[in-house]
């Protein structure tokens, strides 16, 4: 904590490279490379010169100078900073040459190698950000699209740490009140917080936490894209679909029956959200022990899809019928009329009543904006609701689970008379897991390092 980290904090090919400098010895360390003396630079002001190493050159008893780049740098003042910390920006051209050489003259000055986080886990150990917002700096850095920019910078503005807090201030409340119970408890004539309400207190609190837990399941497809399945029987055309939809040669299309064997994937985004695409081997009766594998993989498609898109180019029997909407149980299941372009299918009497219906010409593009946004509506995404706080964190759902078990147990225990000092320590282990989340607790070293370590160098 004490050194001063230096690091490239841009990507490599830009015409532009930023060095961040930080630490106590950042603007000391600077001076030395740097045309002028910084030491004494005002906060947030921004300074040109040149980035210079000095050759010592004994013969001639005299310092030689050698221009390395032009630059501007920032200077941030603790506790001002991104860190918390006396802090330098170096913005000079990006090769790599000069960012290596600006490093390596750096390194020669007394600065060290930031490691991967390092500035952010400073920020974090500085007070600067509780742990879920350090956590949503790399989300936000990560993020390929809408709404996972959208759900990072809500994490990083505090919204996953205002509404911990307030569950927080809740179970204190109850804690206390159950405290009360306990240190007066001899004195019959006084009356204490009726157990029901307690035990709605307790409800109300583990709804919320299960709701932030359950709300992990769209923070994944948000970041992973939606699963949607494309299914159906051979040669109706779910390979031209996927084309179609992903706006790319992906699969082999052809009119012999079964020529998709193994499921096709690949992503695109539709307003903002990510989809993930499989295009499956068409379910037909088969003795073919490869086509068999291929229709399993079908089936475990849909199971693990979110939407289901089946593709028919004719009426399906009542079995067939019942059978899908078994197998898509818990699924929105989307039926799609495929190859409207042809007149023998434009008069074709479907009717599947409780199902969403749309007729599309995969070949043509006929109906496929439609179908575009029949998916969009389907993926019912409460993420694009802002006020809506959305868990990503793998870590976050565990300590939520964890919670929601503790405040289950202490509800049992609730209804089961059972007194307050036996309910005292679920309660106290409920609101340690809370806490876990934001860091306000403390953190042991090896949780620190685990979260730090899928950083980039430089942030
Ligand atoms: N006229 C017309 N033909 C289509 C349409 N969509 C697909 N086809 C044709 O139907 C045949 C089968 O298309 P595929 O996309 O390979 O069908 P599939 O469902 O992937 O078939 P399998 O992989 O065998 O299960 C090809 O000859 C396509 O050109 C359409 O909208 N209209
Ligand atoms: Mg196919």
């Amino acid at each position: 904590m004490n050194d001063t980290i230096c690091a490239i904090a841009t990507a490599p090919g830009g015409a532009l490279g930023i060095i961040r400098i930080s630490g106590a010895q950042s603007l000391e360390i600077l001076s030395h490379i740097f045309s002028k003396n910084l030491t004494q630079a005002k906060p947030n002001t921004i300074h040109y010169g040149h980035i210079v190493e000095y050759v010592e050159r004994v013969a001639v008893a005299q310092q030689q100078t050698t221009i390395i780049d032009e630059a501007l740098v920032s200077v941030f003042r603790a506790p001002h900073s991104y860190t918390g910390e006396d802090s330098v920006e170096i913005s000079c051209h990006g090769s790599r040459y000069i960012l290596n050489k600006v490093l390596e003259l750096l390194i020669a000055n007394g600065c060290r190698m930031a490691e991967p986080g390092e500035y952010t886990m400073r920020a974090y150990l500085n007070g600067k950000m509780d742990l879920s917002q350090a956590e949503a700096v790399a989300d936000l850095i990560a993020a390929t699209n809408k709404a996972t920019h959208q759900t990072a910078l809500s994490q990083l503005r505090g919204g996953i740490s205002t509404e911990l807090s307030r569950l927080r201030e809740q179970l204190l409340r109850l804690t206390s009140l159950l405290e009360l119970e306990l240190d007066f408890s001899d004195h019959e004539d006084l009356e204490f917080a009726d157990r029901s309400e307690l035990i709605e207190l307790a409800k109300e609190i583990d709804i919320h936490v299960s709701r932030l837990a359950k709300s992990f399941e769209t923070g994944q497809a948000i970041k992973q894209g939606i699963p949607v399945a494309i299914v159906g029987k051979t040669n109706v055309g779910k390979s031209t679909l996927l084309n179609r939809l992903l706006k790319d040669d992906r699969a082999i299309v052809s009119d012999i029956h079964g020529t998709t064997r193994d499921t096709i994937e690949d992503t695109i985004d539709l307003q903002g959200i990510t989809f993930r695409f499989i295009a499956t081997a068409g379910i037909r009766q088969t003795s073919d022990q490869v086509d068999q594998i291929g229709i399993e993989r079908t089936f475990a498609a849909i199971e693990k899809a979110r939407i289901v898109l089946w593709l028919i180019d004719q009426m399906p029997t009542e079995a067939e019928i019942a059978d899908m909407a078994e197998r898509s149980k818990g699924r929105t299941l989307v039926v799609v009329c495929n190859k409207s372009d042809l007149e023998s299918h434009q008069n074709l009497q479907i009717s599947i009543p409780d199902f969403q219906f749309v007729r599309i010409s995969a070949k043509t593009g006929i109906g496929i904006s439609q179908l575009e946004e029949v998916i969009y509506q389907a993926a019912d995404i409460p993420a694009l609701n802002e006020s809506d706080t959305i868990v990503t964190n793998a870590r976050h759902y565990d300590a939520l689970v964890r919670a929601h078990e503790s405040l289950q147990r202490v509800l049992n225990g609730m209804t089961s008379q059972l007194s307050g000092d036996l309910l005292a320590e679920d309660l106290r282990l409920a609101l340690d897991q809370l806490a876990e989340i934001t860091g306000t607790q403390i953190t042991p070293n090896e949780v620190l390092g685990n979260i730090f370590k899928n950083f980039c160098v430089g942030k």
